[in-house]
């Protein structure tokens, strides 16, 4: 039995399972599933924009420059995700292919998460389409996993949970610092008044902010979604084993 967008009902009552448990994220099942995950981020960097006012003083982020100094500790953040990829990376083939990630997200009782969703996940996290998860698409899928599926690893004397948890709270902050609307996803114009925040005597060039935005926007659609921000902010912090040259910052 097929509803009006072609997906079958059963298919539909596995979604509405997945909604429960996204505490009301989403309201509307999309015929796109990216586009799905993309509204529900959206709604979840609003959501959390709402509840700013009360972040830790330390992840209150007001400059560009107050990010750029936690930038050691995003990277002891992602060096922990690394041992976490690498303990599962079983083949050492510096991937994580679906059943090295199954097992990873199982292992570490994520046991809300469904098949279906970590399928899911793993095709929008995969975004230079390879068939694996490379260590900074496997950041970003454990970012998702912990923001949107409301299910936190177990703790384990391996892996340091609460570094990781910091990092990614902090990661949706500097977003929410970019957010200057609070609308879930970034302008240029967002970025350009949140870059001139950084030195208020000194502005950004034009040309910068503008190449900056660029870089974020892939789909050159206008705007930066929460998955193509993170994505570039992981590669201007840089990751522990390629610090050593590091991107442009900011
Ligand atoms: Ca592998
Ligand atoms: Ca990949
Ligand atoms: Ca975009």
């Amino acid at each position: 039995m097929k509803d009006a967008n072609g997906a079958s009902v059963q298919r539909l009552s596995v979604l509405e399972l997945l909604h429960n448990k996204l505490q009301g994220i989403l309201c509307c099942l999309h015929p796109t599933k990216y586009k799905t995950l993309d509204a529900m981020l959206e709604r979840k960097m609003m959501e959390m924009k709402r509840a700013s006012v009360r972040v830790p003083e330390h992840l209150n982020f007001k400059t560009i420059d107050s990010v750029l100094i936690k930038f050691p500790q995003f990277r002891e953040g992602f060096q922990e995700i690394r041992n976490v990829f690498q303990q599962y990376d079983e083949d050492s083939d510096g991937i994580l292919d679906i059943e090295e990630l199954k097992k990873c997200l199982h292992s570490i009782e994520l046991n809300d998460i469904d098949e279906a969703e970590i399928d899911n996940l793993f095709d929008y996290c995969n975004v230079d389409g390879n068939k694996g998860m490379q260590f900074n698409e496997f950041i970003v899928l454990l970012c998702l996993v912990y923001l949107l599926m409301d299910s936190t690893p177990a703790e384990t004397s391996k892996t340091n949970w609460p570094l990781i948890k910091r990092t990614f709270d902090a990661i949706v902050q500097v977003f929410l610092f970019l957010d200057k609307r609070g609308d879930g996803k970034l302008k240029r114009k967002d970025v350009v008044r949140a870059l001139n925040e950084a030195s208020p005597k000194e502005k950004s060039p034009a040309h910068i902010t503008r190449t900056r935005f660029k870089e974020m926007d892939w789909d050159r659609n206008g705007r930066v979604s929460f998955k193509e921000f993170i994505y570039s902010f992981i590669s201007w912090v840089g990751t522990e084993q390629d610090s050593e040259s590091p991107e442009q910052h900011i």
